[in-house]
């Protein structure tokens, strides 16, 4: 029997265009893999690959190679119908929110993921619950192919699978992680640039908010739960980007007694959108009951309802996770 990733490689050689998905609120693995991805596509198999993201793209990755290569989804037209559409990182399908149309549409689909949220909404499926980023899956991919990794692509993997493990510190950061960094740094990237670049690029006004919304943190139960909130008039107090709520929840987690840490924040009226972390304690449950899903220790969802009332409603829910 053909292998996923040999089915892959024959997908990609008939197909004459190519996309290549990012899921909403985008992180650096789902975006490293898509670049990783788009590189490889046109190196080996000299294509045309579009990659492109849904929402926002976050300011923190652009130092990746070749970032220029992402358009919006919302700029392709809906009718378009490609050959071959990948989804890299993309939990569930509605992640791709303007996106699913075009997905849809295309002749064959692809699903390379890692969430064990997955349900195989693809037609090929190539999802891998124990590889700690899609990275990994994808770089063992390229080795199946036979295919030397470039530098900017190894680059890319990088990224994806440093951000995954929070910095080769999370459950995930399994031996596999090890020797796909060990590989890696062989081929030529250098951690320490990788690093700088990620996470030590913020803007002031990014440093002074996430120490604002840190600063409003309120626990609960003897210290197990951490909750902090950000309203629409705090962004706009800051003139924060989207992204400069990156990383304030794993800061509220530090705390010692910390079992649970939420971010609530108000997206747009009505919307609450909540990012969970735990240090031991699985998410999923809690997260799949509001509609969300992710990991066991990262997960999140979207309460459509009011902070305030979203706040009591999660608070609640997690408290009860803790009895
Ligand atoms: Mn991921």
């Amino acid at each position: 029997m053909e292998s996923n990733s040999q089915e892959l490689k024959r997908r990609i050689e008939t197909a004459e265009n190519i996309i290549i998905f990012s899921h909403v609120s985008p992180d650096g693995d789902t975006l490293g893999s898509n670049l990783a991805l788009n590189i490889m596509i046109e190196k080996y198999f000299n294509k045309k690959v579009q990659s492109v993201y849904v929402g926002k793209l976050p300011n923190m990755y652009t130092y990746l190679p070749h970032y220029e290569r992402f358009i919006n989804v919302e700029q392709i037209d809906n009718s378009k119908k490609y050959d071959l559409a990948i989804a890299v990182d993309v939990a569930a399908k509605d992640r791709l929110v303007f996106g699913v149309e075009i997905y849809d549409n295309a002749l064959f689909k692809v699903n390379i993921d890692h969430h064990k949220t997955n349900i195989g909404y693809g037609d090929l499926n190539i999802i891998e619950a124990d590889s700690a980023c899609v990275g990994m899956i994808l770089y063992k991919i390229f080795k199946d192919w036979n295919f030397d990794v470039p530098l900017d692509a190894a680059q890319c993997l990088y990224t994806s699978l440093m951000t995954d493990t929070g910095g080769f510190k999370y459950e995930n950061t399994t031996p596999e992680a090890f020797m796909l960094a060990a590989e890696l740094v062989k081929i030529g990237v250098s951690p320490n640039k990788e690093y700088r670049a990620c996470y030590e690029t913020k803007p002031q006004s990014m440093v002074q908010f996430q120490a604002y919304v840190v600063s409003n943190t309120v626990f609960y139960d003897n210290g197990k739960i951490a909750f902090s909130k950000i309203t629409r008039a705090d962004m706009s107090k800051y003139n924060a980007e989207d992204d400069y709520t990156e990383g304030i929840v794993e800061v509220l987690r530090t705390s010692k007694d910390v079992e649970i840490a939420a971010i609530l924040k108000e997206t747009k009226e009505g919307y609450t959108k909540v990012s969970l972390r735990s240090k031991t304690v699985d998410l999923t449950p809690i997260a799949t009951d509001f509609g969300g899903g992710g990991h066991k220790f990262a997960a999140g969802c979207t309460i459509k309802k009011p902070i305030a009332i979203a706040f009591e409603k999660l608070l609640a829910r997690v408290q009860s996770e803790l009895e």
